[in-house]
């Protein structure tokens, strides 16, 4: 699976066909637009390298690098400053060293460590150094004291400078480069860190792979537009790690081994995080018991984070340093439905007319590139898309209370001189305020994207962001549009260099690829076991794909003739480094389907150095520009696809261009779970799957899945087949089933996100961070929790009618109950147990010990927000339960009132206790107390004997009804006790 994942990843990125002469392809497009010219696909070909880690020449810095000495050590209040010095001869081995280095240690809270190692700037290297500035990325704050901290910093010069940060609780080392040296050059720093044998990572992102990082793993770091490639650098980067170390209960040097199981319950765990404040691109290389970190410049700027456990790491994370996530409207937590090939308004009008027709909740729809204008942002085509139809179509679909989200994409067209009918508003006003990216030598950056040559904002440019404020909001008065999908931001090129640069009078211009659905790129892909349950539609699919001969252009030339380049002292190449990072690029050279590292910023910083901010600059400029258009009263609503450690603050993710094959929805939820480390909760992916064409079985288990994401959206590539839920029956049934329990939990949902908000908590949870002393835990990824209270085991395989999965904590008397049938699961201890999922049925557990607020499924959030409410309280084996609800108008940025419940069930009762201002209008219906061993006939809401109850002494499941009467001015306006 793994291979054939590989070699379809961005299926549909076809180099335009080398068969036809080069002349012929200048004249002739096999696009609609046949007048155009097409870029050629050579144009998207950059140098052939051989990255660092596959060069048999490759020299290993740790051997021949001298490493530093430290003296002059200064004790401040908050730790120290050092000086470090060359401890020889230069090395300059992928770069030049640095001679002498500032270290500052900074203990800057209890929970925190800062180290900084930074060059100390004497105006040699000041002049060309790049350090990342606070404006873009903030540092953690500071401040702590140094007696108060969980960590111990400690160094040593022996053989030369090394430290070690412990945990003072247990003495445990967590970071140790003893025994390594330190590299710090222009183009390279590496330093490395011991690991305990058996050692379990999380993070390092953005990646495409299972959630615990491999023994052996190469991580790159460069945000790339690619599709999702297992093991490569994507679209994001977040230089953090969790560590998760179990060991003997009260003996931290006894470790458990790898899945070693927890039956008896001796073992515990404490994690902690580290954080690498660096843009540059970077790699981590995980070996037995060593990590060796590689970036490409910068600083060391790293942050340890003591934990102990992983909601504490991530809430420090991103409470001190990359800051709490947005919070989201109410509405963005129902289902959207998006692909690339919705060709119209009316077209749009059908889609949402049939999810009415099917009664599948429908909350957002959403238009890709096919909305612009010539694939020009802010402009749409006035004769499928025009400003008065979509007045209309958007006015009705507000009434109904759905939302509409359009495709933003980063790079801006720049029109074609020689045409004067060619003008670009957006364009013009950019180039007037100078807000674009330059080359080196002034000229402006010309790249190539959707609609020919463009154009980059330059977010470094002051006045880059009121720009794209600005044009965002033009575009309002056109489009009532309710959200932005920023797209394409690694920022991708489809062509290495500023290869407009003389070609413009050429705009607009193909890409130099087929479209999805050109002659030589028809999607005639399908998911595994197609030709099983489908085999005439599988078998006419392989023939066509057989007929269709596609060219490999762009692939690697066979020659091993690679490009390497030695430094030159003082001189950094930033087009070929020295270094080469594993970048999943053809050829690895940083310039293919990017701008090119040399590309420069008004304040002088060259691309090489920012790379993989420009999405996370993006984002910040969008989200200020829909608070602008929303005049600060609506929360932004941003899915981005590059993202940057702090992008959640602004913005949600989805997982890019994923495969409608069965692993690409396994991969779905490690990639969930590593966004909750990253501090961005609000994520989903392409579900029923992007590239290729889905098929009924695969749909059906993935619009169950992703029912349990934060962010839920089917969508899908251009010219594959339909796959809105309602085009097969059994996906009909399977999203509404799904959807009955998602659109009844939102009050769950949206309270988790409140949570995850103010105090940095998760939405979707792994097993091992709500149980986090069973080690057998540590690597799932193919079940998962949202919030502390809700399990889901998903069906990942296709032609099953069965699950396997554990229910973690039952050796320890954790409860849980089947959502469906409302009864205690008989599981064992460390068990992998079978559960019967047929098709359409997705396996979903209540925890016991949890109070859920619930209220009725309906086809939009407005409807669901007008039901009543019902509690569903899931006693633990103690015959306790809690819970908390959140709500507000679920739109306002600072909303004037707000209301906190908290839920409390103990000794036979139940009771409530609300804070806040906002009204809750709807009442509650009625209360289901699962786990309840006995129950007296006398069940009584504040003291009042209550007629309708119900108690099934075999399942154990009492059921109050009837509480409308008693809770008329709403299920929350006072507090209240259910006593049974
Ligand atoms: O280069 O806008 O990941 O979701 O459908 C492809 C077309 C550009 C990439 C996005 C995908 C979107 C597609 N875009």
């Amino acid at each position: 699976m793994v291979n054939s994942m590989r070699s379809l990843v961005g299926a549909w990125l076809i180099p335009v066909i080398t068969a036809l002469s080069r002349s012929t392809l200048r004249s002739t497009s096999t696009s609609a637009s046949s007048a155009q010219f097409t870029i050629p696909a050579e144009a998207d070909i950059g140098a052939q390298l051989i990255a660092n880690i596959d060069d048999p020449q490759a020299v290993n810095a740790q051997s021949v690098c001298p490493g530093y000495k430290a003296s002059d050590v200064q004790e401040n209040l908050h730790g120290f400053i050092a000086r470090l010095a060359l401890a020889g001869e230069p090395c300059d081995v992928y770069g030049t060293d640095v001679d002498a280095l500032t270290l500052t240690v900074d203990y800057q809270a209890s929970s925190r460590l800062n180290i900084q190692i930074l060059p100390t700037f004497t105006d040699a290297v000041n002049s060309s150094w790049f350090l990342l500035s606070e404006e873009f990325v903030p540092r953690p704050e500071s401040g702590g004291a140094t007696n108060a901290s969980d960590l111990i910093f400690s160094w040593s010069n022996e053989p030369s400078f090394n430290f070690k940060v412990v945990r003072k609780a247990t003495g445990d080392v967590l970071f140790d480069t003893e025994g390594t040296v330190l590299v710090y050059e222009n183009q390279f720093i590496e330093f490395c860190t011991s690991l305990p044998e058996e050692y379990n990572l999380y993070g390092l992102g953005e990646h495409f792979n299972q959630l615990r990082l491999l023994k052996d793993a190469n991580v790159t770091m460069y945000t790339a537009d690619v599709g999702d490639p297992i093991d490569s650098n994507i679209y994001g980067q977040h230089p953090f790690y969790l560590d998760t170390r179990y060991f003997k209960t009260g003996n931290s040097s006894e470790r458990a081994k790898r899945n070693e199981s927890n039956a008896s319950g001796q073992y515990t765990s404490h994690s902690h995080g580290v954080f690498l404040r660096n843009s540059h691109g970077q790699e981590v290389l995980l070996r037995s018991q060593r990590l060796t970190w590689r970036t490409l410049g910068g600083g060391i700027d790293l942050t340890f984070y003591s934990g102990p456990t992983q909601a504490d790491v991530t809430k420090q994370y991103q409470i001190s340093t990359v800051g709490l996530p947005a919070m989201q409207q109410y509405s963005t937590l129902g289902f959207h439905q998006c692909r690339w090939g919705y060709n119209n308004w009316s077209e749009l009008a059908e889609v949402v007319a049939n999810f009415e027709r099917f009664e599948i909740p429908l909350e957002y729809i959403w238009t890709d590139i096919d909305y612009m204008h010539g694939y020009r942002d802010f402009e749409n085509d006035q004769h499928r898309f025009s400003y008065s139809e979509g007045a209309k179509f958007l006015k009705d679909l507000h009434e109904g209370g759905r939302y509409y989200v359009p495709i933003v994409d980063a790079a801006l067209y720049i029109p074609n001189p020689d045409n004067a009918s060619d003008a670009y508003d957006t364009y013009t006003r950019g180039a007037a305020a100078d807000v674009f990216i330059k080359n080196p030598d002034g000229s402006l950056y010309i790249g190539a994207v959707w609609p020919g040559y463009t154009v980059y904002p330059d977010w470094h440019h002051p006045n880059a962001t009121e720009f794209w404020s600005n044009e965002l909001v033009l575009w309002a008065k056109n489009v009532a549009y309710d959200g932005v999908w920023y797209d394409m931001a690694e920022v991708s090129s489809f062509c290495v260099g500023s290869c407009g640069s003389g070609n413009l009078t050429l705009n607009p211009v193909h890409p130099p690829f087929l479209l999805p659905g050109e002659p030589g790129n028809i999607v005639y892909d399908y998911p595994e076991y197609f030709n099983v349950t489908n085999a005439t539609e599988a078998a006419s699919a392989s023939a066509g794909a057989a007929s269709q001969t596609t060219s490999t252009g762009s692939s690697p030339s066979t020659s091993t003739a690679y490009l390497r380049t030695t430094p030159t002292p003082g001189v950094r190449n930033v087009n070929y480094p020295p270094y080469v990072i594993n970048h999943v690029q053809t050829g690895h050279d940083l310039s293919v389907h990017a701008i090119s590292p040399n590309s420069t910023h008004s304040d002088g910083v060259q691309e090489y150095d920012v790379h993989s901010l420009f999405g996370h600059q993006g984002l910040n400029a969008t989200y200020q520009g829909l608070l602008k258009v929303w005049s600060g009263e609506r929360r932004p609503f941003i899915i981005g696809r590059s993202t940057f450690a702090g992008s959640g603050k602004w913005a949600g993710h989805w997982g890019g261009d994923n495969i409608s094959k069965w692993g690409s929805m396994y991969f779905s939820i490690a990639q969930a779970l590593s966004f909750s480390l990253f501090g961005i909760p609000m994520f989903g992916v392409d579900t029923c799957g992007f590239n290729g064409n889905t098929d009924e079985e695969l749909c059906n288990r993935w619009m169950q899945l992703s029912a349990f994401f934060p962010f839920y959206r089917n969508h899908n590539v251009l010219s594959a087949i339909p796959q809105e839920p309602y085009r097969w029956a059994s996906v009909i049934e399977a999203s509404k089933a799904a959807m009955q329990i998602r659109y009844a939990l939102l009050p769950y949902y949206y309270t988790l996100f409140h949570l995850a908000h103010t105090t940095g908590s998760t939405v979707m949870r792994a097993l091992a961070w709500e149980f986090p002393s069973d080690p057998t835990l540590a690597g799932v990824d193919t079940q998962f929790l949202v919030g502390p209270s809700i399990m889901a085991i998903p069906v990942l395989e296709p032609q099953a009618d069965t699950v396997k999965g554990v229910f973690p904590g039952v050796a320890h008397g954790e409860v849980w109950y089947d959502w469906y049938t409302r009864t205690v699961v008989k599981a064992e201890a460390g068990a992998n147990t079978t559960i019967l999922a047929p098709l359409s049925h997705i396996p979903v557990y209540v925890r016991g010990g949890s109070i859920l607020p619930l209220q009725e499924p309906a086809l939009t959030t407005r409807e669901a927000r007008n039901t009543t409410w019902s509690l569903l309280a899931a006693l633990g084996s103690d015959g306790t339960a809690s819970g908390q609800l959140y709500l507000d108008d679920g739109v306002s940025v600072t909303p004037n009132a707000t209301l906190n419940v908290d839920f409390g069930a103990s000794h036979s009762s139940l009771h409530i206790t609300t804070t806040g201002k906002w009204k809750e209008v709807n009442s509650l219906a009625n209360v289901t107390v699962l786990g309840v061993k006995k129950a007296s006939p006398l069940v009584k809401f504040n003291g009042k004997q209550m007629s309708t109850v119900n108690y099934d002494s075999t399942a154990h499941i009492l059921f109050v009804g009837g509480l409308q009467e008693v809770t008329k001015s709403g299920a929350w306006a006072e507090d209240w006790v259910l006593e049974w």
